[in-house]
């Protein structure tokens, strides 16, 4: 990695053979996926994880969840998203895990008639050798969540705005949760439907570093970072499309691409957590 300023926003970069997506189909090749966790590979994508016919379950127990919650933003009717699960951003970690409680059964209704298909690549990822612990963040004798569901409302060039995982990690309302002990975010998203020609994930090959964020205002959220400032940096477009599953370099600058004009392209659905390791090495994860 080496260290690149352009302009009000600076970072690391990684070697051009790293800022690249390995791919596989229907198989989980879990040395790629460490190869992301470690910052080796800015993501992987295995297509065709799930079947059609268990996505459409799955998007339909979506529809159908009565705690399908609005979250107030930037989007259509001020609207930035449908949610069924906890988020940990901007809360205690107190407030989180009531948050885990209160969606526990919702989010289990997800899976419905089909299988938890997070939980099923994170039992794979088990077989890495040498083992790694795989387990839920955990505070205070409570887990964090297993799965949210987000359907993006964002109307524009991006249904979310170019940003990174990490900042919220150290936001100061969550001191001494081990999630802030984490240094690079995995994300790991399952696209239970994505519409044709909507919904990429786009990468920029930059870290920012604390000071850019703190320049921008961005501490402890790393969003949105100014479209504009990204123009001359390096990126990597994602497509994904239904049944994928999509590992990122969470560290890195990525955004969701819109297409509003897409027949159904305000139905995207993403089910994912976030996962690092911790200060013991252990791989934990959280929504
Ligand atoms: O919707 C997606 O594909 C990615 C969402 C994302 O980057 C996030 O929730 O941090
Ligand atoms: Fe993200």
């Amino acid at each position: 990695m080496s260290v690149q300023s352009t302009g009000p926003l600076s970072g690391r970069t990684h070697a051009p053979e790293q800022f690249l997506l390995a791919e596989s189909h229907r198989v989980v090749d879990v040395d790629a996926v460490f190869a992301v966790l470690h910052g080796e590979l800015a993501a992987y994508r295995v297509s065709g994880f799930v079947d059609p016919a268990d996505c459409r379950r799955i998007s339909d127990n979506f529809a159908a969840s009565p705690m399908r919650t609005p979250r107030y933003g930037q989007g259509e009717d001020g609207v930035e998203g449908y949610f069924v699960g906890a988020s940990h951003i901007e809360k205690t970690t107190e407030s989180y895990l009531d948050e885990v409680e209160r969606f526990a059964h919702a989010v289990t209704m997800l899976w419905e008639g089909t299988r938890d298909a997070l939980g099923d690549f994170l039992a794979v990822l088990r077989g890495h050798q040498p083992p790694v612990p795989i387990r839920p963040a955990a505070h205070g004798g409570r887990a964090a969540g297993s799965a949210k569901a987000v359907c993006w409302t964002g109307t524009g060039e991006f249904l979310l705005l170019p940003h990174d995982d990490l900042a919220q990690l150290s936001d100061p309302l969550q001191a001494g949760f081990e999630i802030q002990t984490v240094r690079r975010v995995m994300a790991i998203n399952f696209y239970p439907y994505v519409p044709a020609g909507t919904g990429q994930l786009k990468l920029w090959n930059l870290e920012p570093d604390d000071e850019s964020r703190r320049r921008l205002g961005l501490a402890h959220s790393g969003y949105p970072y100014p479209p504009e400032l990204l123009r001359e940096v390096p990126s990597l477009d994602v497509t994904t499309g239904t049944g994928d599953l999509c590992v990122i370099n969470g560290n890195l600058v990525h955004a969701v691409l819109g297409g509003r004009a897409a027949p159904d392209a305000g139905r995207r659905l993403l089910l994912a957590c976030f996962s690092g390791l911790n200060a013991d090495n252990e791989m934990i994860w959280w929504t």
